[in-house]
């Protein structure tokens, strides 16, 4: 399903729209094996960078795009985002800087909030890295945070973050930061659809959907789902992002994407490129 794109999809992003209307909006252009959304869910986002002009890609068009201004950014200032047009299809890319690690010299990092905190949501966005993509160590891909939003090897108990990352060869895993996590810099979950682990291969556009439900605050019965290419990858219903007494939710989607990792080791030795596209946060299922 490379190249799809997404004629459709004008839903407007004014985040507290009563958009149930449109249920199901299917935005995972082309679908893949997915079956399409019949969720009940009401589309809180949708950024499918259709109506955003091709070139450097700046905060004024994260606010048009995503609906929410971001208070920084990590190298869109630097040029290292930009919306592209493929055969009428507008997406955006990020350029990973070459021997470089971390947000600051290389990917692209800003924050979107959502205009209200919730219990239960559903991202999913589409990824395409570039054929002959240098995956080297591994590196972080976007998700949904809430509270502090803990990330950078930070030990934080008031807040969770959930993104992905990819690893070596391209291997596709959850990436989670919460008070119980085991590893000082966030703990993998492997995405296994069909009990083999799932990878990201170059060149190709993959869709990728995570479900959050919140715990009830101090035990374990969250829920952390996932699906690779509309094909369940992740299924853990005893998660705990929140101790006994807190009070957060999921507010925020955190674009974050770079390579590492923490030293040198995890730098691309060239420049790398990958492409984002359709963006869509809802309460129900999206794409599977
Ligand atoms: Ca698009």
């Amino acid at each position: 399903m490379t190249g799809g794109s997404p004629t459709t999809s004008s839903t407007n992003t004014s985040s507290m729209g009563g958009s149930g209307g449109a249920a199901a909006s299917g935005g995972s252009g082309g679908g893949a094996a997915a079956s399409g959304g019949q969720g009940p869910g009401t589309e809180l986002m949708h950024a499918d960078f259709q109506a955003t002009a091709p070139g450097q890609y700046t905060e004024d068009m994260v606010e048009s795009d995503f609906g929410s201004a971001p208070p920084w950014n990590d190298g869109m200032d630097e040029g290292r985002a930009s919306i592209v047009d493929e055969a009428g299809n507008h997406f955006l890319r990020v350029t990973y800087t070459a021997d470089k690690y971390g947000p600051s010299d290389g990917g692209v990092q800003f924050k979107v909030a959502l205009a209200e905190s919730h219990e239960e949501l559903y991202l999913s966005y589409r990824v395409r890295f570039a054929a002959g993509f240098d995956f080297v160590k591994g590196g972080k891909l976007p998700g949904l945070v809430g509270g502090t939003a803990p990330t950078g090897c930070v030990n934080d108990t008031t807040g969770f973050s959930a993104r992905m990352m990819w690893r070596s060869g391209g291997a596709a895993v959850q990436y989670m930061y919460f008070p119980e996590k085991q590893n000082a810099c966030g703990d993998d979950y492997e995405y296994t659809p069909g009990g083999a682990a799932a990878h990201f291969e170059p060149g190709t556009w993959h869709t990728v959907e995570h479900r959050l439900v919140m715990n009830t605050p101090g035990d374990h019965d969250g829920v952390l789902q996932a699906w690779f290419d509309g094909e369940a990858a992740l299924d853990d219903a005893a998660f705990l992002y929140r101790l006994a007494g807190a009070t957060y939710g999921i507010d925020t989607l955190y674009f974050s994407t770079f390579f590492g990792g923490g030293d040198q080791s995890w730098a691309p030795a060239e420049a790398q490129v990958a492409d984002f596209d359709d963006f869509i946060v809802s309460t129900g299922p999206i794409a599977h």
